[in-house]
């Protein structure tokens, strides 16, 4: 592939990205026709269950196409979807060559397309550049398994630590990593975290970005409560859930009529454009916002409500009660199987939430759900932010890692690195060598 066609294709990429209406759980793709290295015709799937991006470019295309070179983000498809196949579309027009820049995860193409242009006598090649992969890792997970993208964050220290011997962890890093997270935030439709998170650090787990939404908070707990003080309670954009195990629900006697199974839907949830952009421009850190401040919970405070509640005394601390304050709140529930610690299995959640249609997740825990999503194999992607100082005696990143040893480590590669003013922004990829050669 030259330099020409290198250039032409990765174009494609910001071209897939104009989609004005939502796409997902479709790719974006783009499409660029060109004729004697003249680009005569753009493409772009705009729409989920529209016309695919090669139909658009080659629809409007103002000249005969005879002879020209079509350029496209992902193979073009060979099945009967919500429309015909694009690689027929291709071959019938007279273009002799097509080059894609990854191959379609989706098991009904994985290849298909481009062995039907190729038994057509057109040209194929398949560039599979690293940004392709990256571009379509939301799509590539979702289309091949029953789990959404699932990406595990830390700030941490060089010594690997997220909070200091008295359980401090407000700040490890810098203004700008912190920035950068809740950019990352934003570029995941949901985000998971503890609810020994949520007691300990009180934490906002918002974009605090008008210009976009903050992700579904869901915080995993193995018992129903409320907190009035805590952040993830006063649930100021309506996006607040909370994952208990389904004895919860006996428990609290919930009838039907309150199921918060069937409500959470990803109305609010960021399509793969959003996803890209932000995690693309993630460094692109100027101002700092100054977080605002945190509601006062102070360590005693969270100790007595929880004493009062397991002490089940009070009126105001049944089962009951707490449902219909979290009802009032505007809080979902989720309930999913538990795992024999009787916690809500993490792997049921990550399925459920898929089920919802909720394609990304980013996880933003202590060390012991860190280790859980580590131990489970759930995390695709590690998310890590590193400040250049040693803490010493403290909580690592991780509590109760499996011993996996030397020779069972689990593997990763470095996607990218990124200096954010002395911090260091990591993310790694976790190695599989499963979906259709994309590791
Ligand atoms: C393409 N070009 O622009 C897109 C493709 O339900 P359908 O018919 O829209 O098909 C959806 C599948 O088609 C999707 O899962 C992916 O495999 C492929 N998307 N393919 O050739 C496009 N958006
Ligand atoms: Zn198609």
């Amino acid at each position: 592939m030259d330099s020409f066609d290198r250039h032409t294709l990765v174009r494609t990429l910001p071209l897939a990205l104009r989609h004005k209406k939502k796409v997902s759980p479709n790719p974006a793709v783009g499409c660029i026709i060109i004729k004697e290295r003249r680009e005569i015709a753009t493409g772009y799937h705009n729409e989920y269950g529209g016309a695919h991006a090669e139909v658009v470019a080659i629809n409007s295309a103002r000249e005969n196409l005879e002879g020209s070179q079509l350029y496209v983000s992902l193979e073009p498809c060979s099945h009967y979807g919500k429309t015909p196949p694009c690689a027929d579309l291709i071959i019938k027009s007279g273009i002799k060559k097509v080059v894609i820049g990854m191959k379609d995860p989706n098991p009904v193409v994985a290849g298909r397309g481009i062995a039907r242009l190729k038994e057509a006598g057109i040209e194929v090649e398949v560039a599979d550049l690293p940004a392709f992969q990256e571009f379509y890792k939301i799509f590539t997970k979702n289309i091949t398994t029953a789990y959404p993208f699932t990406t595990l964050k830390a700030a941490v220290s060089i010594d690997g630590k997220i909070a200091d011997h008295n359980g401090e962890s407000k700040w490890i890093t810098n203004e700008h990593s912190r920035e950068t997270a809740r950019k990352l935030r934003a570029a995941n439709e949901v985000l998971i975290t503890s609810s020994r998170t949520v007691r300990a650090d009180n934490p906002q787990l918002t974009v605090r970005d008008g210009s976009k939404p903050s992700p579904v908070r869901v915080m995993m707990s193995s018992k129903l409560f409320f907190d009035e003080n805590l952040f993830f309670f006063q649930n100021p954009d309506g996006k607040s859930v909370i994952a208990v195990p389904e004895r919860e629900k006996t428990i609290s006697r919930l009838n039907d009529e309150f199921d918060g199974n069937q409500k959470l839907k990803p109305g609010v949830a960021e399509d793969a454009k959003a996803a890209y952009i932000s995690a693309n421009n993630i460094a692109d850190t100027s101002a700092s916002n100054a977080a605002s401040k945190p509601a006062s919970t102070s360590a005693n405070n969270i100790a007595d409500n929880s004493a009062s509640k397991s002490a089940g005394t009070s009126a105001s601390n049944t089962s009951e009660n707490i449902v219909e304050k979290l009802k009032k709140a505007g809080i979902e529930i989720i309930f999913v199987k538990s795992d024999e610690k009787n916690h809500p299995d993490a792997d049921e959640l990550l399925k459920e939430l898929k089920r919802r249609g909720f394609q990304s997740v980013m996880v933003e825990a202590g060390s012991t759900l860190s280790a859980e999503f580590i131990n489970r194999g759930l995390a695709d992607e590690l998310a890590l932010f590193i400040a250049p100082k040693i803490i010493g005696e403290g909580n690592g990143y991780f509590t109760g890692l499996n011993a996996f040893g030397l020779n069972g480590s689990l593997q990763f590669t470095f996607s990218k690195m990124r200096e954010l003013k002395g911090d260091i922004f990591l993310t790694l990829r976790k190695e599989s060598k499963d979906v259709h050669g994309i590791s």
